[in-house]
């Protein structure tokens, strides 16, 4: 007789976009490029599905309500992809709300803070963040993908 295996739906990537992030492509190519938040959102989800993975995507203008995501996340999601913008550099009330999460978390940044204004330079959220992908505009986003993909295979091989 087959064995029964127990499938289990892996639960979506979250992937968490702050201030600001709404108007790219549209103001500033010259410093964060000319790929608009909805084409990252189509190459994120298409990068996710050739891991066999999906995708929640979202971006908000206010630190309560990126909390109010990252806390969705805690109970829905498998890991989190955050750009928190300017917000990395002054939340720490996002800050506690990624240390409260038990799933991978990898920060994105499509610029390079360390190259930038000395204001840009320090990220509250890197305290807590699993890993950090900077400086390679939108394809950043879809490395970060890749590292999630990594991290979640090799930890259910360890189970
Ligand atoms: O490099 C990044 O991804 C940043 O997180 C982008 C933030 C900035 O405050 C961080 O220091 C670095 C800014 C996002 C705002 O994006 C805009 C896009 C087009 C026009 C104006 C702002």
């Amino acid at each position: 007789m087959a064995k029964k295996t127990k499938q289990t739906k892996v639960l979506p990537i979250y992937i968490l976009n702050g201030p600001n992030l709404n108007l790219l492509g549209h103001r500033e190519p010259e410093v964060y490029g000319y790929t608009t938040l909805a084409e990252i959102e189509a190459m994120c989800a298409r990068q996710a599905k050739s891991h066999g993975l999906s995708i929640v995507f979202r971006q908000s203008n206010r630190e309560g309500e990126i909390v109010d995501h990252l806390q969705e996340a805690r109970t829905g999601g498998s890991a989190v992809i955050i750009n928190p913008a300017g917000y990395g550099h002054t939340s720490i009330a996002i800050l506690d709300s990624i240390q409260a999460l038990k799933i991978p978390v990898i920060e994105v940044h499509l610029s390079n803070i360390h190259k930038r204004e000395p204001f840009r330079n320090h990220s509250y959220v890197s305290k807590g963040a699993t890993g950090i992908v900077m400086g390679l505009g939108a394809q950043g986003y879809l490395r970060a993908v890749d590292a999630v993909a990594e991290v979640l295979s090799s930890k259910s091989r360890s189970k």
